[in-house]
């Protein structure tokens, strides 16, 4: 009798212990909150003379593997359906797209946004992202291979326009 006390009370321990392990592990999309006025403070010490523009009072801030889990999951299958034309489906297709399909699938109210830039030789259209530890991301929404798809924003790039 005594034994099957002690049984069932490891057995409640045991129990308790997984609940709280389960509930320490971060639920993924929703790590942290940053308010507009924190998002628009980041892009605008990083682009001053950008055109900023921030929609949410409070977003969501993802991490990396976040994003990466997301387009894995959402992205890449538009990908297959999309075909580079000029003009018609070029670099700014691609970014409004990127952007229209995080709010199809719930993902609006992220720091995510829509960026164009000046490069030395053209203008470009790509997607902007901030993450949990503040770092500004590039996204190259037309790139298939998610590890070459992140990259730092490049010093000879001129941010024109953010849209978040
Ligand atoms: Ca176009």
């Amino acid at each position: 009798m005594i034994r099957e006390k002690v049984g069932a009370a490891w057995g409640w321990i045991l129990a308790a212990l997984l609940v709280f392990v389960v509930k320490a592990v971060p639920k993924p999309h929703a790590k942290e909150k940053m308010h507009w006025t924190e998002v628009e403070l980041i892009l605008r010490k990083k682009f001053p003379h950008c055109d900023i523009k921030t929609w949410d009072l409070d977003y969501k801030v993802p991490t990396k593997d976040d994003m990466m889990a997301w387009m894995r999951k959402y992205w890449l299958p538009i990908l297959k359906i999309m075909t580079y034309r000029k003009d018609e489906s070029d670099c700014d297709d691609y970014a409004r797209a990127f952007w229209g399909v995080l709010s199809i699938y719930g993902m609006g109210g992220r720091p995510i946004g829509y960026l164009i830039v000046d490069t030395p030789q053209d203008g470009h259209a790509v997607a902007v992202f901030l993450d949990v530890d503040k770092t500004i991301w590039v996204i190259e929404p037309q790139q298939k291979n998610l590890s070459e798809a992140f990259f730092a924003f490049p010093d000879e790039w001129e941010a024109k326009e953010i849209r978040m």
